[in-house]
């Protein structure tokens, strides 16, 4: 029996009077979609099997570099993140691993942790490597960089780190690593630019060699931040560069507040895809830079455009084409919970509303060089109203018809709140 946050029983009773209207709504928007050809339980299908990871940074309460507003009953380490992630999946449907971060998730003891988390059903996703801020008693700091730094010394402990990421993956199930380093500069003439990526490229040959059989390992690009005039691995291309150079098991990953302002993220995914190098993302919104904002309440034209690209190669059969999806958000003045529950849902309804396009329309207008008819193909999905599909399949699943609902009534928060006095931490910093 898969062990439960959250009454099975208080979930189907919250449930209960929400029914008869979404039946209602799911048959309608059954027969608008039956008149385009469109079956919906095909959608309802394609939504059911959706899957998207959770940060387990995610769910404790970010902040900015100014300051951090903590909320009640926050987790104070892995096994408390675990539970929330559990609720999260609960409620949802869609969330059914996490990803650790390494050091911030150490357990003293894998094993239980593994077991901890497969009472609630969870598994877990890519691993995540953090050399960007220095641990207590570390014998070299992070300071002017990783695994890019100038002393061999500081790049050997960087490189060990990241080997012991994936030992303690290994042991939990995980099949990546996510590397993301905040090697830079903050002034001109700081850093070689060239033999700053050649130290880069020298340190990955050495982890990719420590990867085990069936993992992938991912190039996460960040065009600034925290290094304010110079980021080693600043863009796609870079990124696309360093994964061919470092073999097939290495692909690019794309956090999708890591661009310049404005640039044309769905054409880089579908580069990435044309090129073979798309491991996956981390998805969030923003408006000015890496805000880590909930996905698609900013943009959420942006975030259809790029599953289309996904869904589009999904369909016609791309060769290895197997991106992994995770949230990466911050979430400041929200509940971490209800944030990545509603998070969850948007990027699933990106996915629906995606697979609602009519391809082979599209492709005749895009034959017979008709724009205005193309972009109404995609408008045409995009404006549909997929909501019901959503919560149907969450239903049908016995996850919340309203998962933010159910979740403020289930009074989740205050009973931890008694079990989680707050912790000591105080301090500004991002996650
Ligand atoms: C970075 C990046 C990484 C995440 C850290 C916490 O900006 O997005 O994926 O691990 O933040
Ligand atoms: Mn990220
Ligand atoms: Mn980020």
């Amino acid at each position: 029996m898969t062990r439960t946050a959250i009454d099975p029983g208080f979930v189907a009773e919250q449930n209960a009077p929400l029914l008869p209207n979404l039946e209602a709504d799911y048959a309608h928007l059954g027969a608008q979609l039956a008149r385009r050809g469109v079956d919906i339980e095909m959608i309802a299908q394609r939504v059911a099997g959706f899957r998207v990871a959770i940060p387990s940074w995610g769910v404790g309460t970010g902040g900015t570099r100014f300051a951090r507003f903590p909320s009640p009953a926050e987790p104070r380490d892995v096994f408390e993140k675990i539970e929330d992630c559990a609720v999260v999946h609960q409620l949802a449907r869609s969330t059914p691993t996490i990803s650790l971060h390494i050091p911030w998730d150490k357990p003293k003891d894998i094993g239980e942790l593994s077991r901890f988390a497969e009472d609630f059903g969870l598994g877990f996703d890519a691993m995540n490597s953090n050399t960007f801020e220095d641990q207590p008693g570390q014998p070299h700091s992070y300071k002017f960089g990783s695994l890019t730094h100038t002393d061999r010394a500081v790049r050997r402990q960087a490189i060990e780190h990241n080997m012991e990421c994936i030992e303690i993956g290994k042991a939990l199930g995980s099949r990546a690593l996510t590397v993301w380093i905040g090697d830079g500069g903050n002034f001109p003439g700081q850093q070689h630019f060239r033999r700053a990526l050649d130290r880069y490229l020298d340190s990955l040959r050495e982890i990719v060699r420590a990867l085990p059989p069936g993992w992938r390992l991912f190039l996460e690009h960040k065009l600034y931040e925290p290094a304010l005039y110079s980021t080693v691995l600043n863009e796609w291309g870079v990124s696309y560069w360093c994964a061919s150079q470092l073999g097939p098991r290495v692909q690019c990953l794309v956090d999708l507040g890591h661009h310049a302002p404005n640039l044309n993220i769905e054409m880089v995914v579908a580069r990435l895809i044309q090129f073979g190098k798309l491991g996956g993302f981390h998805f969030n919104d923003s408006k000015y830079g890496d805000d880590d904002l909930d996905s698609g309440s900013i943009k959420p034209l942006q975030l259809f455009l790029i599953f289309q690209e996904l869904v589009d190669a999904e369909l016609s059969g791309v060769p290895d084409f197997d991106p992994a999806y995770m949230l990466d958000q911050s979430h400041n003045v929200t509940d971490p919970i209800e944030s990545l529950m509603s998070s969850a849902a948007e990027v699933a309804r990106a996915y629906a509303q995606a697979s609602l396009v009519d391809r082979a329309a599209l492709e005749r207008h895009q034959e017979e060089n008709d724009p205005l008819m193309a972009l109404r193909i995609l408008k045409e999905a995009f404006q549909t109203d997929v909501s019901p599909i959503l919560a149907m399949a969450r239903h049908r699943a016995r996850g919340a018809i309203d998962p933010v609902r159910a979740f403020r009534a289930s009074d989740y928060r205050a009973r931890k709140a008694k079990e989680r006095p707050p912790a000591a931490r105080k301090g500004a910093g991002i996650v």
